[in-house]
């Protein structure tokens, strides 16, 4: 395909808060001098006390990130209270239910009654600063309150997506010890429920096995669906909430003080708790979401993302709150009732700013365009991608049929551990080709690398590195420092590794190829090949599994597992479903495995290590180039993976 540039739209242009020349002028300037900048910058969000040092942060040694160390900050005052004044009556936070004909309206007034109700809550039930909180919930309006009102006490949360099953709950309240879990009766999405609760009861029990012992369980009554019920441990969200004082002043938290922890997938292990703290981060995602959205005053925002992902976190509850935003939370899925409904909703809404992801605009492109072209989206003005490279069909798709070219599409690379978008076009500033995450943000210096370390120039393709920290910048891996140093800066000495291969342009334009390591993404969620193998081992009938990703139409990448069998068992369909199932019961529907070829065996090197380029090249159905096989214990393996291959073209 031919690339094409679409340049800098005029009436993005005409409004935008930052042209071309102030993005190279204050990049060159965050460069050059990050403590100035961003002690300028710093000064976006109040500090009951400012802070005097910027910057104290080192990649190499014992890796340590500080920002802002000595200021006394709050994040829900931030969000909330410093905007009563002028804003007081204004919607903060607009849900869309899973129902088309179920909405509400909370205003930042209502939003500060009902964070502080729920703060006092928690305090009442010994929730205290520094305390791990899990989240399990839907996407309704408790969930923002929920995350607000630890924020407000200074308490710790660790938001767990409502998708995952009550295995993998239970390893997250267990790893970071966490004794309170806020939760609802149901979820409800595409017409279906999701037994929250029930899951809850099964994960706290897991969890005392390892003994951590969960003492209260808040919960929210969403569709007021039958749940068993512990009186001595179980509270109902409502009526705890009506009986609560509605003031609560924030706690003064520390820069540097946890923010939250979010598991993540990596290529080894149980997935990482990524923590993040107080002041940078808010900072970094108030800033981002201003200038990379061209958000002003008075916008309508809707990012579809789930709160349990990062960019939820990020980028429907802080960063817009932060910044006075209306931030539309919506409960449901794409496709429900049909095919139109983010097209329906933006009408309905007014959206102007909609920040979704490659899967999604994949699907719905599938549907067809006469479900988009069916509605106005007059309202329209930005239009945004996370998540997964995006295709270039799919971003043009994204342009010319629901932006009608009127619209800048910001593709925006970032993680979990970057806490906010790193690489990403602004929208009157930055020319866009289709699948580039295009320029870094302010502050931001990428480096790519080959896999010696050595530094690639100009035109080139490589290991994507950022060489010195920014203000979002995940702090540690959660009771773990030492693998957070393993991880992230002890491949590159000195430099994070962010585990993705990207390619500079001549017009030093950033593209991401994807994951280097044994990270998967399927469908924007991501995945480690390790967990999906170590869910098909614990099967009866399974002795060993190797799991690699394969393109895929839809989700961007799909699950393909090669499964060798315990003596005695046979492979077939039924097996098949059993396995499938089973992994949705270890770690949750978003890990069902696309393709499963059973074979009696995998190609190991004479170290025993398997060898997944080869595995990788047979899923993708590409063997012609399987290169050097010679260094395989038993080359004949490969013949047999080849003849029954699951994915024939
Ligand atoms: C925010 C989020 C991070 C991984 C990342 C990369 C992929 C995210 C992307 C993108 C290409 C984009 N990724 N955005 N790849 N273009 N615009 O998704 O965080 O869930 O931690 O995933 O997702 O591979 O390393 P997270």
């Amino acid at each position: 395909m031919t690339q094409k540039t679409h340049k800098v739209l005029k009436q993005a242009k005409s409004r935008a808060l930052i042209d071309s020349d102030t993005y190279h002028d204050w990049y060159k300037q965050s460069v050059k001098n990050p403590e100035k900048f961003w002690g300028k910058h710093g000064k976006r969000i109040d500090w009951f006390k400012p802070y005097t040092k910027v910057k104290n942060t080192s990649f190499t040694g014992k890796v340590s990130i500080k920002w802002f160390e000595d200021g006394l900050t709050n994040v829900s005052y931030n969000c909330i209270d410093r905007h009563l004044k002028t804003r007081g009556d204004q919607t903060a936070i607009i849900w869309e239910g899973d129902n088309p004909y179920d909405d509400r309206k909370i205003t930042y007034n209502e939003l500060y009654d009902q964070v502080c109700r729920l703060a006092n809550v928690l305090k009442s039930n010994g929730v205290r600063k520094g305390d791990r909180v899990t989240i399990y919930m839907p996407m309704i309006p408790e969930a923002a309150y929920a995350m607000l009102a630890c924020t407000r006490i200074g308490a710790i949360h660790s938001i767990v997506f409502g998708g995952f099953s009550p295995d993998a709950l239970a390893g997250r309240i267990v790893d970071c010890e966490s004794t309170f879990v806020i939760t609802a009766d149901e979820g409800l999405r595409g017409g279906k429920k999701i037994p929250l609760k029930h899951n809850t009861d099964q994960a706290v029990a897991i969890a005392g096995r390892s003994d951590v012992v969960v003492k209260k369980v808040l919960v929210v009554q969403r569709t007021a669906g039958k749940v068993d019920w512990f009186d001595s441990r179980d509270i109902w969200y409502h009526e705890a909430v009506a009986r609560a004082k509605p003031d609560c002043p924030p706690a003064k938290m520390k820069a540097e003080d946890p923010l939250f922890i979010l598991y993540t997938s990596g290529s080894t292990g149980k997935p990482k708790g990524v923590l993040h703290t107080t002041g940078g981060y808010l900072v970094y995602v108030s800033m981002t979401h201003q200038y990379v959205f061209d958000y002003h005053d008075g916008d309508i925002y809707w990012c579809t993302a789930d709160v349990g992902w990062v960019t939820g976190h990020s980028y429907i509850v802080y960063g817009p709150l932060a910044n006075g935003a209306t931030t539309l939370m919506f409960e449901g899925v794409p496709n429900y009732p049909s095919p139109s409904r983010f097209w329906d909703v933006i009408d309905k809404h007014q959206v102007n700013i909609f920040y979704t992801a490659p899967t999604a605009i994949r699907a719905l492109m599938g549907a067809g365009d006469a479900h988009v072209t069916k509605t106005s989206r007059k309202s329209l003005r930005t239009l945004g991608s996370v998540g997964e490279p995006i295709n270039p069909e799919a971003w043009e798709w994204y342009y010319n049929v629901v932006g009608e070219k009127k619209c800048p599409v910001v593709d925006t690379w970032w993680q979990t551990e970057t806490g906010g978008i790193m690489i990403t076009p602004l929208p009157g500033a930055t020319d866009l080709k289709p699948g580039s995450a295009t320029t870094p943000f302010f502050g931001i210096q990428p480096q790519l690398v080959d896999n010696d370390g050595d530094v690639l120039e100009g035109t080139a393709e490589g290991n994507l590195c950022i060489t010195d920290s920014w203000p979002g910048q995940m702090r540690t891996v959660y009771g773990d420092h030492e693998r957070f140093i393993q991880t992230y800066f002890s491949t590159y000495k000195g430099k994070y590794f962010t585990g993705d291969g990207c390619r500079r342009d001549a017009d030093g334009y950033y593209w991401i190829t994807g994951r280097v390591d044994d990270v998967i993404n399927v469908s924007g969620h991501r995945m480690g090949t390790a967990e999906v193998e170590s869910a098909l081992v614990s099967h009866d009938a399974v002795s060993e599994a190797a799991v690699v990703g394969y393109p895929h139409d839809m989700k961007g990448q799909g699950i393909y597992c090669y499964v060798t069998l315990m003596e005695g068992a046979t492979g077939g369909d039924e097996l098949r479903k059993d396995l499938v199932r089973h992994v949705r019961n270890e770690i949750g529907p978003i890990a069902s495995p696309d393709k499963i070829q059973f074979s009696p065996g995998l190609p190991k090197t004479r170290s025993g290590k398997i060898m997944r380029r080869i595995l990788r090249k047979i899923a993708e159905d590409d063997f012609a180039a399987l290169g050097d096989t010679s260094t395989l214990a038993d080359p004949t393996v490969v013949t047999d993976l080849i003849d029954n291959r699951q994915n024939k073209k």
